[in-house]
């Protein structure tokens, strides 16, 4: 048996589920990338949210590369679980507020047609950093990208997020319809502010002056978004269809720590989501930059050390005290660059965040947070680096991740065994460690020399090449995880 509407009724009765008429729900909302992290957090708020008080916010759920996900849910009427887990086990709950999955590849006017519907009124989007065919170092839009070339090229057919938002807000014009709002769930800084510019870059590009009309008209919230979701595992799902009595072809698995903080800029309305739990706030800048320098620059750098000194996943490096260390230090440059709100305990903050990565229910993998470090690393750990610069303070800890980086980039392990590394740079950054050789003082300015990741100010800085190259020749030494131990 399946999980789907009809099944719902045999479910166990500690299985929460959706407590709504689902039939008839109008798409208010097409979600872009629908991958486990919005199906944990965004969609589980709207759930909420359409529970309290009935609304028109159906989800279309849009997938721009696999078929994956719609196919499992489809034959589930769109249903799925989410697991909550922790130390004391998992608790099982339906979420019903996507009613609908699209994958763009297969049928782009499908997507087209739902952007421009008339009951929907936001477009949101996760689609990971590297989906918005940016500059990682500068935020502006890559013309030579080639998702933006091919959006360019065929727009009636688009690529890439941007591009699919563009044509529908240009048809929805065409057609007399108000436009959406497009919300950006990523961890980019200023997600809101940056997706407005590059829309705005895309629109110009396709017809002069419409960048414009899209600044005027359309409204880009900046949102801070925060739950851990490891990709789920066979495991998983076998286990929630233990408890479920069914099978759910793709389960997601989360902590049960969630946070949403959302700029209150929406030219369509929207849900109530602060009902259930959304902060509304009039700036989100300072939430998002706790969140991005604290939780996934100690992410990204537990990933990167993780791997190379052999563990498996997040909770298995934190376990290791030279490791939890190491993070409390990161974590202390980093809150040296932070305006913490009033009222923000932010030591509460740092000490439920270890307690967070330490959760032993998660197997999330440092190879997974691994990935498209030359997209995360700005973000994460080099803005703080050169706020700590321009303060005259020391950078020892942010550049220990920034080389652990650079040693897990050249594509081999500490074993002598190939790294699957995935990254939109992957080749270039492989090819230059293979040129520049294993020695720090030849690899670490090789790999610093790339300016879409470091921009050229941090590349000239002798503080930063200095503690950087000191990193990283620790590192190869040593090995991470002696080097880790090592650190005072
Ligand atoms: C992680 C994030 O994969 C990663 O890079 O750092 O997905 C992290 O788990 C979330 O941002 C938590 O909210």
């Amino acid at each position: 048996m399946r999980l789907n509407s009809a099944s719902l009724g045999s479910l166990p009765a500690t299985v929460q589920r959706p407590r709504y008429d689902r039939r008839g729900l109008a798409t208010g909302i097409v979600h872009l990338g629908l991958g486990a992290f919005h199906r944990a957090h965004q969609a589980v708020f709207t759930d909420d949210v359409l529970a309290r008080e009935p609304g028109p916010w159906g989800i279309v759920g849009v997938s721009l590369r696999s078929p994956e996900t719609r196919d499992a849910l489809e034959p589930q009427d769109n249903l799925y679980t989410l697991a909550v887990k922790d130390g004391g086990g998992q608790r099982l709950r339906i979420i019903g507020s996507v009613i609908g999955g699209l994958v763009a590849p297969e049928n782009p006017e499908a997507v087209l047609a739902a952007m421009s519907g008339a009951s929907t009124r936001i477009v949101s989007l996760t689609v990971t950093e590297k989906g918005y065919c940016h500059d990682p170092a500068t935020g502006a839009l890559n013309p030579a990208h080639p998702d933006v070339m091919g959006d360019l090229a065929n727009p009636g057919r688009p690529v890439s997020a941007l591009g699919y938002i563009v044509e529908a807000l240009l048809r929805r014009r065409a057609a007399k319809l108000p436009p959406f709002t497009v919300m950006s769930c990523d961890n980019l800084p200023h997600n809101g502010r940056m997706i407005a510019g590059l829309v705005a870059a895309l629109a110009d590009e396709r017809e002069r002056g419409f960048g414009k009309w899209v600044a005027d008209h359309v409204c880009f919230p900046c949102t801070m978004v925060d739950r851990i979701v490891p990709a789920t595992t066979p495991e998983d799902r076998a286990a929630v269809a233990r408890e479920l009595g069914v099978e759910d072809a793709w389960p997601v698995v989360a902590e049960p720590f969630r946070q949403w903080v959302i700029e209150d800029s929406f030219n369509a309305g929207r849900p109530a989501w602060e009902s259930v739990g959304a902060e509304i706030v009039g700036d989100v800048a300072p939430y998002e930059m706790i969140k991005l320098r604290l939780l996934n620059g100690s992410h990204s750098t537990l990933a990167y050390l993780g791997y190379l000194a052999g563990f498996e996943t997040i909770a298995e490096t934190i376990a290791q005290p030279a490791f939890a260390r190491h993070v409390r230090a990161l974590m202390e440059e980093q809150t040296a660059t932070l305006a913490v709100p009033t009222g923000f305990d932010i030591d509460d903050y740092k000490t439920q965040l270890l307690a967070r990565f330490a959760n032993p229910a998660l197997k999330h993998r440092t190879w997974q947070i691994a990935m498209d470090g030359s997209q995360k690393l700005p973000p994460r750990l080099l803005a703080s680096a050169r706020s700590r610069l321009d303060m005259g303070l020391p950078v020892d800890r942010l550049a220990f991740g920034v080389a652990a980086w650079m040693r897990y980039v050249t594509g081999i392990d500490e074993k002598g065994q190939p790294i699957d590394v995935r990254d939109p740079l992957a080749g270039r950054l492989k090819t230059i460690a293979d040129t520049a050789g294993p020695k720090a003082e030849r690899l670490a300015p090789a790999l610093l020399a790339v300016r879409e990741v470091f921009g050229d100010d941090l590349p000239a800085n002798p503080t930063f090449a200095a503690a950087v190259t000191a990193a990283l020749a620790k590192i190869h030494d040593l090995g991470a995880r002696a080097a880790v131990e090592a650190l005072p």
